[in-house]
């Protein structure tokens, strides 16, 4: 392997190059026209177009890519997360096109991308599950039977959703039939594919996934968990590793499971098995990501393993480059989602330009971006503007250095959760550890954010400005500007 494309674009696509130049690998960059200028595209040894800014047109479009990696003589393709990353043609695509595809196999894909088939994949191996089906739902009555055999509260899931969507909660048995139905329904809309099963609807658990890597000789590592519990309509915003509640005996135990999972579809690559935790720390299988995810960076933090290298190196071919007894995790690593969403109106994505943008530095500082100050956030594609790392020996250090760290974060231009995340890392449940899936349904308000508010930061700022005009004249010891200075600091926001 000589020549990576990277069928992806801001952050994900400088993080794989980053990789690949260390080990002496020439990258080729596609982008769509709103991305002309963006960091990745200048990054890249070569770069070509591929169509217009709407991803249907672009990322998404496997001929264009697989084209300009021919072009280019580009002989493996890495497709980063979301985009093609999942997409089990594109993996047979890109190897019938004679380029390896830096991922799992499209048989692994497949299987994986049905819930369904995922279920009776991992059942062979034992693998701890909700009660619920591992068929299709065909008839309403046995279903409606096996419902009231688990009890109520029940959830719904579309066999090809995941990530949340297509998921219903039915609560007694007179909302069921109607339920299913509109189950089925939406996920034939979103999914062209009707096939729903049912679960017990775990209350309020904790959402743990385990990393993993597997080579083409049948070698598996678990790297681990992560702790992803803090999420807002499914989308994760602070994710750290270790988890604060995980035992060794259980952390063992749910990556023997991960590994088995993967083992049920001769994975290879790196992947990650999601699970729920409930309050006893009993684990349930829930389903499998077959790609790299956003937040593989907190277990490259505690573990020292750079996953892109590993990815490469399993995608060669060779086998695992290191043993689970290896690996160990040291240390403790927090990531914050810095997204382009304003966090006083619902989180909803908040477009515009980076007129001011200054990452943070300083030991134990890692940032994972994709743009530069002066740049528009398009409105086409993923708000995520970066991902904010912490690392640090202890948990408590991990937390004072996140927030230390997103004090030093000068955004200005767009509302971002860089505020939001340093309030969430401060708050009494996540520093205890206490907390699950719905925390920011149980304890995030707008108001317990700084206000917002541009004239008051207008009128610090020209006072500050005044003060440090008048100190020049003053005696050099005076104390009051600094504070002055300070509160300047703290409101800029
Ligand atoms: C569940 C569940 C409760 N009980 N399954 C949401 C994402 C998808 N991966 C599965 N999800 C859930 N499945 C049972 N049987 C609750 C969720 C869930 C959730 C899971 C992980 C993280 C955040 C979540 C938020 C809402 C619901």
């Amino acid at each position: 392997m000589q020549k990576i494309l990277v069928a992806n674009r801001g952050e994900i696509a400088m993080r794989v190059m980053r990789t690949a130049k260390e080990m002496g690998i020439k990258t080729v960059a596609v982008f769509s026209e709103a991305d002309r200028n963006m960091p990745f595209v200048r990054y890249a040894d070569e770069a070509v177009c591929i169509g217009p800014a709407l991803s249907s047109q672009s990322y998404l479009r496997a001929e264009k890519i697989i084209a300009a990696a021919k072009q280019t003589g580009a002989d493996a393709i890495h497709p980063g997360y979301g985009f093609l990353s999942e997409n089990a043609s594109f993996s047979k695509e890109v190897s019938d096109a004679g380029l390896i595809f830096i991922g799992p196999s499209s048989y692994s894909i497949e299987i994986m991308g049905s819930k369904i088939g995922a279920k009776q994949a991992a059942k062979k191996f034992n693998v701890p599950m909700v009660p619920g089906t591992e068929e299709p739902i065909k008839d309403i009555e046995v279903a409606r039977n096996i419902a009231n055999s688990i009890g109520y509260p029940i959830l719904v899931k579309a066999s090809a959703g995941g990530g949340g969507k297509g998921m219903r909660v039915v609560n007694n048995e007179g909302e069921f039939e109607e339920q299913i139905r509109t189950a089925k329904s939406e996920a034939l809309n979103a999914f062209g594919n009707d096939d729903v099963f049912i679960e017990k609807y775990v209350g309020a658990p904790k959402h743990i996934e385990i990393q993993l890597v597997g080579d083409q000789h049948g070698n598996y590592v678990y790297l681990f968990e992560r702790e992803c519990s803090i999420q807002r309509r499914h989308q994760k915003l602070v994710e750290e590793a270790p988890s604060s509640c995980l035992t060794p005996e259980i952390r063992k135990q749910m990556g023997e499971c991960a590994v088995a999972v993967a083992r049920s579809c001769n994975y290879y690559g790196a992947g990650t098995v999601e699970f729920l935790v409930d309050e006893n720390l009993n684990f349930y299988f829930l389903e499998m990501n077959t790609r790299l995810q956003v937040e593989h960076c907190v277990t490259e933090m505690i573990t020292g393993i750079d996953l892109v290298k590993e990815q490469i190196n399993v995608a060669r071919g060779n086998k695992l480059s290191f043993t689970q007894d290896e690996l160990k995790i040291t240390g403790h690593a927090i990531e914050l989602r810095v997204c382009a969403e304003d966090p006083y109106n619902n989180f909803l994505p908040d477009t515009g330009k980076l007129e001011m943008y200054q990452p943070p530095k300083g030991p134990g500082v890692r940032v994972d971006d994709g743009y530069e100050e002066g740049m528009d956030i398009p409105i086409f594609y993923d708000p995520m503007i970066a991902k904010l790392i912490a690392y640090a020996p202890t948990r408590e250090e991990a937390i004072h250095r996140l927030c230390r760290a997103i004090d030093e974060y000068y955004i200005k231009g767009i509302q971002t959760t860089l505020e939001f995340g340093k309030w969430a890392v401060q708050t009494e449940p996540f520093r205890s550890g206490n907390f699950d899936t719905k925390f920011i349904d149980k304890y995030f308000k707008p108001e317990y954010l700084s206000p917002k508010n541009e004239e008051a930061e207008e009128v610090v700022a020209l006072l500050s400005a005044y003060i440090w005009e008048k100190d020049k004249k003053a005696d050099a010891t005076a104390s009051g500007p600094v504070t002055a200075v300070n509160k300047w600091k703290i409101n800029r926001r």
